[in-house]
């Protein structure tokens, strides 16, 4: 008797331990301790027994039926505490949420594009202040003191002789008076002039160039400007060099290319004229390389500046300069 109810306890015990879930607990519930369980028919055999046997086999059958019970019920509940911690659990696996990550600014990524074509010629990147001497700003690259550039309304003054710069050209000079030829620079930068409407920032950006050396000619302007115009607007853009005027430079030529929008037949944006005008050039003017104490004789050279804004518009086909500023990200996300 008393090992009949060892034995269904043991089996019970073990069947409930290797239960997997709760349907599999609540089988083996009723398989125990139900109304046909094996428990149930165990008491009903009780009555066979002889009488003086009956009280300890009744007992002992009803302290099994309380364990089991107790062990149905710690099974079911850590079952469930399982299925919780599974449902918790983190599933490494899953792809991560991406950061979300920016890209630099377009006049940022023109402005690099522009300066690497140039690396690849073999020129360097100079940079200079933003405040700077009216020496520098002007002076040294030959602009006169009548000149409307100096003008009040054209210059933002810091005081009687400092200005923020109106190009990035006072870069030159500066790089000029500490090393002698050859000399082959790229000077990006902001620049500011006192201007605010449609077509004018206050602020704007530049890059300029100076190459000199002994024996620099016009041809090699043409050339360098030539591969320049080449790379950043593609191989087949028509170009051409048109007689202009600066201060700094004789002769001086302004670089036009044929116009992205229309393709040269003409529209609004080049004026009906097919050209779009991209940067002024010259050799650079005698005055200038006297200032800096370089030989005339010996030294030539050429410089030329760009707008970064404008390159951007015409390589991009963007009408309103204003875009570049207000920081919409709608705007900015397309570059
Ligand atoms: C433009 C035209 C130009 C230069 C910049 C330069 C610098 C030195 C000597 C001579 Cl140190 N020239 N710079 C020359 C020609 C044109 O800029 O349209 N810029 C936006």
């Amino acid at each position: 008797m008393q090992q009949t109810i060892e034995q269904i306890r043991a089996e019970a015990l073990q069947r409930l331990q290797d239960a997997a879930d709760r349907e599999a607990v609540q089988a083996l519930s009723v398989h125990f301790l139900g109304r046909k369980g094996v428990l149930t028919q165990f008491l009903r055999q009780i009555s066979t027994l002889p009488p003086k046997d009956r009280p300890a086999a009744g007992q002992a059958a009803n302290r099994l039926k309380a364990e089991l019970e107790e062990a149905v019920a710690q099974r079911l509940a850590a079952l469930e505490a399982r299925q919780r911690a599974d449902a918790d659990r983190i599933d490494v696996t899953l792809p991560g949420r991406p950061a979300p990550v920016g890209h630099l600014h377009p006049l940022t990524q023109v402005k690099v594009e522009i300066c690497e074509i140039f690396e690849r010629m073999g020129f360097d990147i100079a940079e200079g202040p933003e405040v700077e001497t009216d020496y520098y700003n002007f002076e040294a690259l030959n602009i006169p003191k009548d000149h409307p550039a100096r003008d009040m309304q054209d210059t933002f003054y810091v005081s009687d002789n400092i200005v923020l710069r109106t190009q990035t050209s006072p870069t030159q000079p500066r790089v000029m008076e500490k090393q002698p030829p050859p000399v082959r620079i790229i000077a990006p930068g902001k620049v500011y002039r006192c201007d605010s409407d449609l077509t004018h920032t206050p602020m704007f950006h530049q890059v300029e160039g100076l190459l000199v050396d002994t024996q620099v000619s016009f041809g090699d302007l043409k050339g360098v400007l030539t591969e320049f115009v080449h790379q950043i607007f593609g191989p087949r853009t028509p170009l051409r060099f048109r007689p202009s005027f600066f201060p700094f430079t004789e002769p001086s030529a302004e670089v036009d290319i044929g116009c992205t929008i229309c393709g040269g037949a003409g529209c609004r944006v080049c004026s009906h004229t097919g050209w779009l005008e991209i940067l002024g050039s010259g050799m650079v003017h005698p005055a200038v390389f006297e200032k800096v104490g370089y030989d005339t004789d010996r030294y030539s050279g050429f410089a030329f500046g760009m707008g970064i804004e404008r390159i951007a518009m015409l390589k991009y086909g963007i009408d309103d300069l204003r875009r570049f500023f207000e920081n919409d990200l709608r705007f900015l996300r397309q570059f």
